[in-house]
Order: C-alpha cells, then structure tokens, then sequence
C-alpha cells in the first residue's frame, strides 16, 4: 500500500518533494523490473510505445508512451491508492500526463540540471508531480536523481537557451544525491531542480518517471504525446533528412537523446 505519513506530508511541505522508501513490496518490485526488462525487448514500431536512444552505439535511453500497450504498467500508475497520494499533495484529484521509462545502462549519460516545469507549460499547465519509481538500486555512481530540496517556492530560476538550468544559478544551489533502492518511490513538484550523473558501473539503473497533473488542469496526456510525436518522433518514426523541429526543444529538455 502507498500512503502519506504524516512526515511525509510534513517534507512535502517544506521539500516539495518526498521519498517513500520501500513504497513498493518485493513481489511488486520485481514485477516492476519484469515490465521494464519487457519493454526493453519489445521491437521499434511506428505509431506505438516510443524508443528514444543516445550515443553512436544507439544505447538505449528511454521508452515513453508504454501506458495503452502495457496491463501491468498501466494498472500501477494508475493504483488508487498512488492516486490518493497524488490528490492528497495537489488538493485534488490527479490525471496522468505522461510517462517514461529512463534505462541510463552502463555507461548511460546523465542529464543537465533542469526544472520540469518549462517543459510543461505547452498545455496550459502550471503544476505537476512526477513519481519516480526504482527498479535498481541508484547510486552517485550510476547516476542516481541529485537534486535541491531547498528550492520550493514554484518558481523558474534563471535558464540557458536551452531550458537547463544557467551556470551561476547551477553554483549557487545545494545539490544533494539521492540514492534509492529498487521499491523506492519519490515523488517530486515540477520546480524542484534535479540532474544526474552518467552511469559509470557495468549494471542498468532503471527508473519509471510518471507525471501528474490536478484533474482541474485538464487530462492532456493524449495531446502530449501527439505533438512529441510531431516534433521529436522516435527514430523509427522520423522522416530521413528531414530537419530538426524548432518545437522539439521542450521536449528534449537536459537529456541525452539522439
Ligand atoms: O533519470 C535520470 O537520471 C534523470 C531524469 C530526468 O531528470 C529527466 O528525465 O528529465
């Protein structure tokens, strides 16, 4: 069962995020790392889950857009009682925006330091929380979430042109690792910074990525998805020599996809 402890409530409070350690029991875990390993498999197919992948060697970075194509997957992002989480921290009822799978495998980059809220806001939305669920355990030296708990008072801090964050503002922050087992939730607003490193061991570090928005800010997730597929298709999708989308940016914000 996923809940709030009061002390939970309390971080968010004063964090904007929350880390729910052994949120996920051991038979859920490892169902968690089934699904994932199985999305590994599962074949390039235009129209249908996303592959994106970095480097010249096309590791594997990410899948998105699992959610209609996955029972399993779709059942624990959407559990009632995750949900009632998600309602509790906004106010009101969650939807689901979108949802990603980060594999970061060995020798995987890391991501830029960013916000995700200026990457949101093409759909007339001001807030999300996204859920981080481990499958592996994450280390600072695989490449585990860093992020600043200090910075929770919703707004924007100063961007390079490329939606990251700006040096100054970058050293000016307290960044912290947080490392986490496979189980471990953390949930997480849009305004808190967060990067990574790369993945410098011989082993996966695998991580769902979901994010929510309140039901009053309308359920997008279909539209987001249509228009990432327009600016940013997966290669499999892409026209060759066509070039890159200007709108694709927001979509593309700190990571290393190719
Ligand atoms: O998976 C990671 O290491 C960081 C993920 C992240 O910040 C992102 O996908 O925007």
């Amino acid at each position: 069962m996923i809940t709030l402890r009061d002390e939970d409530v309390a971080d968010w409070q004063q964090h904007r995020m929350v880390v729910l350690r052994g949120a996920l029991d051991a038979a859920e875990t490892r169902a968690l790392g089934d699904a994932i390993a199985e999305l590994e498999s599962w074949p390039e197919t235009p129209g249908r889950w996303m592959k994106y992948f970095e480097g010249e060697d096309r590791r594997l970075c990410r899948v998105e857009d699992f959610l209609p194509h996955h029972e399993g997957l779709r059942d624990l992002l959407l559990r009632p009682d995750l949900l009632d989480c998600l309602g509790q921290l906004f106010g009101e009822p969650a939807l689901l925006f979108k949802e990603k799978i980060n594999y970061k495998l060995p020798g995987g980059s890391g991501f830029a330091p960013h916000q995700d809220a200026p990457a949101f806001t093409s759909f007339d939305q001001t807030w999300h929380l996204t859920v981080m669920m481990s499958a592996d355990r994450a280390t600072p030296e695989n490449g585990c979430l860093e992020i600043v708990s200090d910075h929770h008072d919703g707004r924007t801090l100063p961007q390079q042109e490329d939606g990251t964050l700006s040096k100054e503002c970058v050293d000016s922050l307290e960044w912290r690792p947080l490392p986490t087992e496979p189980g471990d939730i953390v949930i997480f607003d849009s305004y808190v910074p967060h990067r990574s490193g790369p993945n410098r061991s011989d082993r996966p570090r695998r991580a769902i990525y979901a994010t929510y928005n309140p039901a009053s800010q309308g359920d997008r997730r279909a539209d987001y998805f249509a228009r990432k597929r327009e600016v940013f298709p997966p290669e499999c999708e892409r026209v060759s020599g066509a070039p890159v989308d200007p709108g694709s940016a927001v979509f593309n914000l700190g990571n290393p996809i190719r």
